[in-house]
Formats: structure tokens, sequence, C-alpha cells
């Protein structure tokens, strides 16, 4: 396979004016027309060079140059080449594919008894022959024909300008004003139902919404309708960004590799990121369709209007979305919950990423196949860094740099750079240093220490910053790392910063630009030794470290104004008293969990003024694989261990003020009908946490409690966490019943059965593989379907560290069987459940040994895809 590098980028030769497309949908195969109006592109230079056009897996029937037959082109396995003979000229071609056999689900499939397509990154090609790149950006037309009983819907991006019937057939043409790159294409046709509305934009215009589902989805349309029609507003009242066509539509389809894509007018959705109701969606799954939903809402401007020049720049359209979609959740609920959420997300896996084998830059550098670059980094760590340049800039100057960045650059395919360049015109500030985040891969580090002179009544702080070498880039330069920061005083109030050599204090709360490799921070009128809130809201993707000491943590976890760093500093507690107990399983002593843990989470649950979600978050402990990730050596069991004891130990120590909390939440949400809104997630989140401790305990009026909340509550939340509970407990008897009570129930609902799957698979019961493998065989599984795959094989993978780790090698075999059937099927999906495998070098050498051996296999399997030989060639190397 061959490597793309940025380097190389080379503006297209040729530019697509017009694309006029026609398909005419079979049960067997589908035709394809396309028309192009072409012309040379004058910023690439002069004479006619040869026409490359990409394609692949395309049956050519015909080439038809400027009206006349053409004969005298090249084919090989990737491209459609000729020699055009004039500067403008219109091409046309006629192929057939065959969506009804496309099991990679890129380009135009069927998914159940629909047709769809999916042409992010490179699907496109797959569909017709085309200049497949985002800086080629034209005009389309589409027509799509089809029976009319199958298929009484078609859709394309636009609006529709005309159609007809021929027999049994019949047909709808889509024209979609705005100039858009071929990955930004869809089609879809089925018999779907759908749900309407409308939304008058800020100027007076009014769109209709449109959500297409299947029939037996209709149901559950509505919060994905209200969180489309909350992000438009959202975005025009803090970006100014109003819609621009007169139709928006989501479609759900069933098979789907990803979360959902924002194709102009036309965003085509995993169901799993649509469909939401009370009975059968979680709270979990309500807020991911609002985000999912916003985020792919958002990409109108920032991705669609305002492109990528190449795919390098990535970053450019998803971190800022999911920017945008992080600020938009925080409204709509509690921003304090869901900043804690992305970055225990982000330490957990994107830190995993930027220390493993795949580590890259916010901008790589290259490439073996793009598909494996929408990563944790491009995305996660891509949105911390326009969230540092929003937290540098200050949010004036930042509206006043997108504003400039959307005015500069609509109808245009950009680079990150160019992002940088209007947030520097729009604040004058120099961010040449800063954009060493897109270039330098890795997690940077930050040790920090204080010094306090009683004497001149000075605080010194001192910053000392590396950066660990990652592939192909062995040496770092210095980050520009914003850190927000307090000083508490004894009462937990905020002391004055004030900067030696500056006139006046910045207040309570201030944020320090540390750019150097070793910096000194020198703050006066310091009345007595303060204790320092460090990176408050987590102002940069770093691991900053202070050397605190317990009495400093609890008394930051009680005291911080700063509701993330209180949970910080809860989780720091828990991690050192983890790290403890870890160490006692491995010398095969008793773990014993430190007391004052204890005391401080009695204390958390005796405030009843204290946010519910919030609590629940505090009373969370830090997950196993969170544990991984920062140790130098990962011991699977033993952490898993040493976490178990902790939470038994906090469940019986706490039994009373969790049972009481836990009673009284399920008593209020009993008499209360189900609302998707945050005080109803939160009072939810508290009692489910309370339940899943309360059940370690094995009581028989927990156990009672957990049945009847399991049996009877009108929601998927409260009974889904009830099942959860039990599947965990060794109530064999329950556990089993409620299994078989849950499938039974819910055997026509894929989605359900998803999360039926997954707490199987992630249960730490033992034999859990052998679970596992037996439900491979269930009825309601398949490994075509992506959610059915990440909800089986990637929950036991990434999520099981206990029975994915143990000790025969038998979990990594398990995966390596079905990377390897996956990888002849779906290659995106096989690629993305290699993660764990990728990650052996985390662990002792017999681990390595074995996990090395299932990559090596993969590796000597033989037809590898692209996809999966990148990840496979770069874990070994
Ligand atoms: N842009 C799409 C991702 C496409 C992935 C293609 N392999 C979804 C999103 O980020 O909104
Ligand atoms: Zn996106």
């Amino acid at each position: 396979p061959r490597v793309i590098h940025l380097a190389d980028y080379q503006v297209p030769d040729y530019l697509i004016d017009e694309t006029h497309l026609s398909f005419d949908l079979h049960e067997d195969h589908t035709l394809v027309q396309a028309r192009l109006v072409m012309r040379r592109n004058p910023a690439a230079g002069d004479g006619l060079p040869v026409l490359m056009l990409d394609g692949q897996d395309l049956e050519l029937l015909s080439v038809v140059l400027d009206g006349k037959p053409f004969l005298d082109y090249q084919l090989d396995e990737d491209h459609l080449s000729l020699q055009p003979n004039a500067e403008a000229f219109t091409l046309e071609t006629q192929v057939r594919i065959h969506p009804e056999s496309n099991t990679a689900l890129e380009g135009l499939y069927q998914s159940g008894s629909m047709f769809c397509t999916q042409c992010e990154a490179e699907g496109f090609r797959k569909i017709t022959y085309y200049l497949d790149r985002p800086d080629v950006m034209s005009l389309f037309t589409t027509k799509v024909k089809g029976e009319r009983k199958r298929y009484p819907v078609l859709l394309s991006n636009g609006n529709p300008i005309a159609q007809g019937e021929e027999g049994s057939r019949h047909w709808v043409t889509w024209e979609d004003p705005f100039k858009k790159p071929a990955y930004l294409f869809a089609l879809v046709a089925g018999d779907l139902w759908c749900v309407e509305d409308s939304f008058t934009t800020c100027s007076g215009r009014k769109v209709a919404l449109r959500i297409y589902v299947e029939p037996e989805n209709i149901d559950k349309c509505q919060h994905a309708m209200d969180s489309l029609k909350k992000s438009m507003r959202w975005d025009e009242e803090v970006y100014g960004r109003e819609y621009d066509l007169d139709i928006f539509m989501i479609v759900a389809v069933n098979d789907f590799n990803m979360g959902a894509m924002e194709n102009k007018g036309l965003n085509i959705f995993n169901s799993s990121a649509v469909l939401a109701k009370a009975e059968t969606a979680t709270d979990a799954a309500h807020q991911r369709v609002e985000a999912i939903v916003a985020h792919e809402y958002f990409h109108n401007w920032s991705g669609n209007r305002v492109t990528c020049r190449d795919w390098f720049q990535l970053s450019l359209k998803e971190g800022f979305t999911v920017f945008r979609d992080a600020a938009f959740s925080a409204d709509m609920n509690s921003a304090t919950v869901k900043r804690i959420e992305d970055v225990a997300f982000l330490r957990t896996h994107q830190f995993a990423e930027d220390a493993g084998p795949m580590a890259h830059a916010v901008r790589p550098e290259s490439f073996i196949e793009i598909s494996n670059f929408y990563t944790l980094t491009v995305y996660e760590k891509g949105s911390e860094v326009v969230g540092m340049l929003h937290t540098l800039l200050g949010p004036k100057a930042f509206r006043k740099g997108t504003d400039l960045y959307f005015e500069r650059h609509d109808g245009q395919a950009v680079t990150c750079d160019d992002f940088v360049k209007a947030m520097e015109d729009s604040s004058g500030l120099d961010l040449t240093q800063f954009k060493r985040w897109y270039s330098q891969a890795g997690t940077p580090r930050l040790a920090v220490t204080g010094q306090y002179d009683a004497q001149t009544k000075t605080y010194t702080l001192n910053f000392s910053q590396s950066c660990p070498a990652t592939p192909g880039q062995p040496e770092k330069l210095p980050f520009v790392i914003p850190v927000a920061l307090g000083l508490l005083d004894a009462q937990g109030q905020e002391l004055p910063l004030h900067l030696a050599g500056e006139s006046a204090p910045r207040g309570g709360h201030a944020v320090f630009s540390i750019d150097q490799a070793e910096q000194s921070l020198v703050f006066i009128n310091i009345p007595e030794e303060p204790v320092p809130s460090l990176l408050r809201g987590f102002s940069a993707p770093i691991k900053l470290s202070f050397p605190y000491t317990q009495d400093q943590l609890l008394f930051l976890m009680q005291q911080d104004s700063d509701g993330f760093n209180r949970w910080e500093a809860g989780q720091q507690l828990a991690v050192q008293s983890l790290q403890t107990m870890i160490a006692q399983v491995q010398r095969k002593e008793t773990p014993i969990l430190n007391q004052r843990l204890i005391q401080a989470y009695d204390a958390l649950l005796q405030d009843t003024s204290l946010d519910q979600a919030m609590l629940a978050e505090m009373l969370n402990l830090p997950a196993e694989a969170y544990l991984a990730e920062i140790a130098t050596v990962a011991d699977p069991l033993a952490i898993h261990a040493a976490r178990q004891a902790a939470r038994q130990a906090i469940a019986e120590a706490l039994f009373d003020s969790l049972w009481l909390r836990y009673q009284h939440n399920r008593e209020v949400s009993r008499q209360t009908p189900y609302v998707a809104e945050s005080e109803h997630f939160a009072r939810r989140a508290l009692q489910n946490a309370a339940l899943s401790y309360l059940m370690l305990t094995e009581r028989p009026e927990v156990l009672a409690a957990c049945l009847v909340q399991f049996q009877t509550a009108d929601n998927m939340t409260e009974r889904f966490a009830a099942l959860a509970a039990l599947v965990q407990s060794p109530f064999e008897a329950e556990r089993e019943t409620a299994l078989a009570d849950f499938a039974h129930e819910f055997k026509d609902n894929p989605l359900v059965m998803d999360q039926w799957f997954s707490v199987q698979a992630t249960s730490p019961l033992a034999r859990a593989l052998e679970r596992v493998q037996s439900l491979m065989g269930h009825s309601a599984f398949t490994l075509k379907n992506p959610n059915k795959v990440r909800a089986l094989i990637g929950a036991f993978a990434g999520q099981n560290h206990a029975g994915f780790h143990r000790v025969d090698g038998a979990g990594y075999r398990f995966l390596a069987d079905r990377v390897i059937e996956l990888n002849g099927s779906n290659p995106q999906i096989a690629a993305r459940q290699l993660t764990p495998l990728t990650k052996w070098r985390k662990y002792a050498p017999e681990r390595q040994q074995q996990m090395k051996a299932e990559l090596e296999r993969i590796l000597n399997s033989g037809n590898l895809s692209p996809d999966v030989y990148e990840v496979v060639t770069k874990s070994l190397a």
C-alpha cells in the first residue's frame, strides 16, 4: 500500500463545475451515469496533463467526451485516465456497481431494504469515476430512479426539482445549489416514513425538517427532532450561523460504520444516533442523540460551507465541530458534568492513542488509509486545541475569529493554518508557536512545584514541560500551554493573582500561557501559603503533576470554586489509593482502601446542596482503562481486583447514606414521568450509581429493590441500570431470568439488543469470553452489522479488561480471529476493532508476547485491506 504525504499536496489539475448524476437502482445492480462539466484548473499551471479520475470496483460501460463516444482511455485498479484536448470539456461515463453486495458500507450500499450512501472520506470513487478529493467542489444534480413500491422515497442533497413515473418505476431529481466536494454527496431510497416539523431561521425563512426512518421506528424520532431545532437556534445565537437550504433531512439506517454523516441537507445517521424514546433508550443514549444531531448539523458551516483542502486537515472541521457540539451540550445540560465526561474520555482513550504506535499529530503528516485517521486525536484532541484558542483569545475575540473565518472562506476548501490565521487576525495574537499543537504528536507533561516565601509574601509556581517521543518525532519543542488557575487561602477563598512586575492583580482566576521548557510565575502579596488550583476546567490536554498532599486534595475536593477541579482532586486521591491497592494485590496482600477517601465520599453524600449529576461523577472511581493508561506496566487483573475491592469497601462503609439516596431518588423517579432533561438525568444518574454500589453488598433488600426497579420502571435508564447491576452480581438465577426476560421483550428492537449484548460482554464475571462466543451464535447477532460488532466484540475487548486479558491469551486470539474475518467484509470496522491489541507495549512481557503473536498472525493471514495493514504494521514497528 502507498503512503500519502501532506508535503506532496498539489492543487487539482482539473476542476468540475457541474456534476449531473443519474442512478438506476435495481436489486442485482445499479447503473450510474455521470455528466461532468470540467475545465483545466487555472491555478495548476500550463498545458493539458492527463486527466486521472478516481474509481474503485466500478464496471465501466461507456465514456463520452464532448458528446462523442470515446475509447482512448486507460483503466487501472483505481483510475480512469484520458487525455483531454481542450481547456473545457464535458465527460460522460456510465458504470455498473453492486450495492447489494457492498459489505464494506462505503459508497452506495444496501442496509436492510433501503439504499444509502457513505462517501466520506473516499467512498464516492466507489460510485462513479470522479476527482474524489475535498478541494474539488462542484454543483450537483442527482436523478434517482427505482421501483415505486419498494422505494417510495427517493432522496438526495438539496431540493427536489422534478419527478416522474415510468411504469412501475419512478424517479426524482434533486438539485443542490451549493458547491460541494463529493464526500458530502448522499442518496437514499427506501420505504421510509418521516416525522416532519419546521424551523424559522433568524432571518425569517421557514425550513422544512424531516426525519426519515423505517416505519417501526416512527415513534422514536421526537427527541432527535427537538435536538435538531435546539441546535439550529443555538448556532444562530452563539455563532451567528443560519441554515441555508429549504429542507433539512435526517435518515436513520441500521448498518452504518460510524455515528452519522453530515451530507449537505441530507444527513445519514446510524439509527443508534437518532432513535430515542423513554422505553427503549437510556439517558446516555438520549444525550448521545442530542450531541450527534447537533454535531452533524453544525457541520453545515464548519465542514460544508467551509471544507477541508485535503484529508490531513480533517481536524479543521472535526476538532472545531466537536468543540461546537461540546459547548452546545454544556449549555443544554450540566456544563461541569459534560466537561468531566469529556476529559475522562480524552485522558483514558486519546492519551492512550498518543502514547501508542498509532500516535499522530492533530494534523497528521502521512497516512496509508485515511479511514484510520478519524481518531480521538483528530476529533477530541482537535477540539481541545480549538478550546485552547477560545481560552487564550477569550470568548469575544474567538467569536470575531470564527466570523472572520466563515466570511473569508465561505465556499472554499481550506487548511488548519487558515483557521488559525483568522484567529490571529481577530485577536492580534501571534499564534506561530501555538501551531505546534497541530504538528507535534504526544501528550505534553507539565510538572509544577510551588514555593511560598513568608518573608516576602510571594508564592512562586515553577513549571517544567516536556513531551515524550512519538513515532517519527523523537524531539519536541515547547508547546503554548494555557494554564487556568487560582490560589486558595485556608478558607478556600481565591487570592488576588498579582504577578510580580504587573501593576494590578488579574483577579482570583486567570489564564497564564506557559510556553517555555522551564518557566516560573511569581505572585506577590500572598499573605499565607496557598493551595494552588491548577489547570482549571482542564485548560490544556496535558498531564499535569503537582506534589499535593492528601490534605490538600481533600481540601480542593471540598473547597475549590472550580467544579471540574473538585472532581479532579477526588480523582487524584482515588488514583493514589487505587495504586496502593493494585500494589497490594500484586503482592498477594488484602487490598485496603484509604479511609480518608471513604470519609470524603461520605461528606459528599451528606451534602444535599451538591448537584446530583456531579455527585454521581465524584463517586465514580477512575475507570480500569484509565488506571491502565497511567500505569508504567499495566496489570489488568490486579487493576480490576483492586478497583472491585475499593468499590466493595465503599459500598459497605457508606451503605446507609447510599441506601437513603437511592430510595429517595427511586421514589421520585417512580412518581415522575420520564423527561429527557438535565435535572432528571442527574437524579437517575445518582440513583443508579448508588444502586450499582449497593448491589455489591449482596443484601436481600437491595436485590429486591433492584428487581422491582428492573421489572416495573417505565424507562430504559432505570431498567438497564438494574439489569447491569444484576448481570454483575453473583445472583445467578435472578441474573439469568432478567437477561432472558429482557431479550424476550426486546427481541425486535436491534438497538436495545445491542445493549443486551454489551452488558454481558462487559460483565467481569468468570467465563466472559465463553459467553461472548456463545452470544455470537444468537439469532440477533451478526458480524455484518457494525453496531453488533461494537456491542459484543468491541465492548468485550475494549471494556472488559479482566476478560480480554485473561492469562491464557484466549481473549487476544478471539479478537484476532474476528479481525481476520472482518478484514474481508468490512475493513474499516476490522481496523477499529484492532485497537486493544495495538496497546501491547503497555503490558508485562508475557502478555506482550501473546498480543504481538496475534498481531503477527493477522499480518500473515493474507490479503489484508490497507486499513488493517496500516494498523498492524505500525503496531508491530
Ligand atoms: N464526518 C463523519 C465521519 C466520516 C468517517 C468516514 N470514515 C462524521 C462526523 O464526524 O460528523
Ligand atoms: Zn464530524
